[in-house]
């Protein structure tokens, strides 16, 4: 049975809705945009993918779409290669990203970034095709079930005053170890996490300290790990390291220089997962060479797309490296195409990273994935196995329109909105 062509690709940016979520750079803006892709065949099934929606994305979607026209839902290698440049390596901003926190963004980890969601968008058209879920076009599944953590963040109780039209927000306020515990105790509630991340950066690391350490004496038995995102000096990341060591199963980006996370891991014995270091296949020889990370937390939105999430995987086994998986603000879409990707990695051992919980009530699938003892479950349902709430999507689009001047997520600039001496954070900011 021939797979069907690709007849329409429809892009729809939309606003969702944020929590103030502090961290190294800033805090979260109210709405961070996304794009969701569709990808209709000349079957009439449609296939549905979810990426960043910030300007220079949205661009690049425009253009690479109209290039999928016409190319077989199951030419995965050949969706996965539109648009490929060589000299894809170009830094597109010598600062850090103060957004995606992954490291010098170039034009080639922004196309991957496009690519990964016409590739998920096309691997559910066609399961959607076949009858089959995304995860037996991976080979099959080596789980049921694919765990998550309960990932906390300090955070004010609501956006700030200068931000009259923010959503509300119901998760409370977490600024001090109390409040990042009884957020921890509402993400169980909320989803029986068995496992917490904390995002660090926002304050100095002798508090995020003291937080791990609340949250061991609440929780004794659940894996902990905390993710300043680079934000300390290779100092204060060699006595966090040996302050914590024991407590977290790894520290995420302590500092954000190879050498000084080598030197880390070289001094303390710590193991050192990272999402800014090792975000595109380039950057993995050096880091691997320097035994500067253990663990690559992998990404699809990264790395571009499933398959090469595998190869991602494979390259990590051989090195003797564990995987784990990172997460941005996004929707159901991005969530069920982690799970099905997860569910088919059988070298994953860590907990999954999701910002879905943050995202939840206002998702665009008819029924929100919910978790259970922290776990997706796998509904061998066709394709990606979730139904798109077009209503809800037009919605989102609606507000998108409504609010021209949110097109690019901007910690900085919210962080200003609120204390307009705010400056970006000079690194190591501690
Ligand atoms: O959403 O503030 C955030 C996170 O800091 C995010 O941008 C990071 O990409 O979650 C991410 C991480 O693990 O570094
Ligand atoms: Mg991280």
């Amino acid at each position: 049975m021939a797979a069907p062509r690709i007849t329409e690709v429809r892009l729809t940016p939309i606003l969702i809705s944020d929590a103030p979520l502090l961290n190294v750079a800033g805090v979260h803006q109210p709405y961070a945009p996304r794009l969701v892709v569709e990808l209709i065949t000349e079957t009439g099934t449609a296939g549905f993918g979810e990426t960043y929606g910030d300007s220079a994305y949205l661009e690049l979607a425009e253009k690479l779409a109209p290039r999928l026209v016409g190319m077989p839902v199951d030419a995965v290698n050949a969706i996965c290669r539109v648009g490929k440049d060589p000299g894809g390596l170009r830094v597109i901003d010598p600062n850090p990203d103060a957004s995606g926190y992954r490291g010098l963004l170039t034009t080639e980890k922004q196309r991957l970034s496009v690519i990964s969601a016409f590739e998920g968008a096309a691997l559910d058209a066609f399961g959607k095709h076949l009858g089959v879920p995304v995860y037996d076009l991976l080979g099959g599944k080596v789980r049921d079930r694919v765990e998550y953590s309960g990932y906390l963040f300090y955070k004010w109780g609501q956006h700030p005053a200068s931000s009259p039209n923010a959503p509300h927000d119901s998760w409370g306020e977490a600024i001090d170890p109390d409040g990042v515990v009884a957020l921890a105790r509402k993400f169980h509630d909320y989803g029986g996490f068995r496992s917490f991340k904390l995002k660090g950066g926002a304050f100095p690391a002798e508090e995020e300290v003291g937080a791990i350490k609340a949250l061991r004496g609440a929780f004794p038995d659940h894996p902990l790990r905390l993710d300043p995102n680079g934000a300390w000096s290779l100092e204060t990341s060699l006595r966090v390291a040996r302050e914590l060591t024991g407590v977290v199963e790894y520290l995420e980006d302590p500092t954000f220089r190879l050498d000084d996370m080598a030197e880390v891991h070289r001094q303390t014995g710590m193991t050192l997962a990272t999402n800014m270091i090792v975000t595109a296949t380039h950057e993995i020889k050096p880091a691997f060479d320097a035994d500067a990370v253990q663990v690559v937390l992998s990404d699809h939105h990264f790395w571009g797309g499933l398959l090469a999430t595998h190869d991602l995987a494979a390259i990590c086994a051989a090195y003797g490296k564990g995987i784990s998986m990172h997460s941005n603000t996004h929707l159901g879409i991005s969530l069920a195409t982690m799970t099905h990707v997860a569910a088919t990695v059988p070298e994953l051992r860590y907990a999954c990273d999701t910002h879905y919980p943050w995202q939840a009530r206002e998702d665009i699938l008819t029924e929100p994935i919910t978790f259970a003892d922290g776990c997706v479950e796998l509904s061998g349902k066709p394709g990606l196995g979730v139904e798109v709430d077009t209503d809800a999507v037009a919605r989102l689009h609606e507000r998108y329109v409504k609010m021209p001047h949110m097109r690019n997520r901007d910690d900085i600039a919210a962080m200003r909105a609120a204390h307009p001496d705010y400056r970006r954070p000079t690194m190591p900011k501690y």
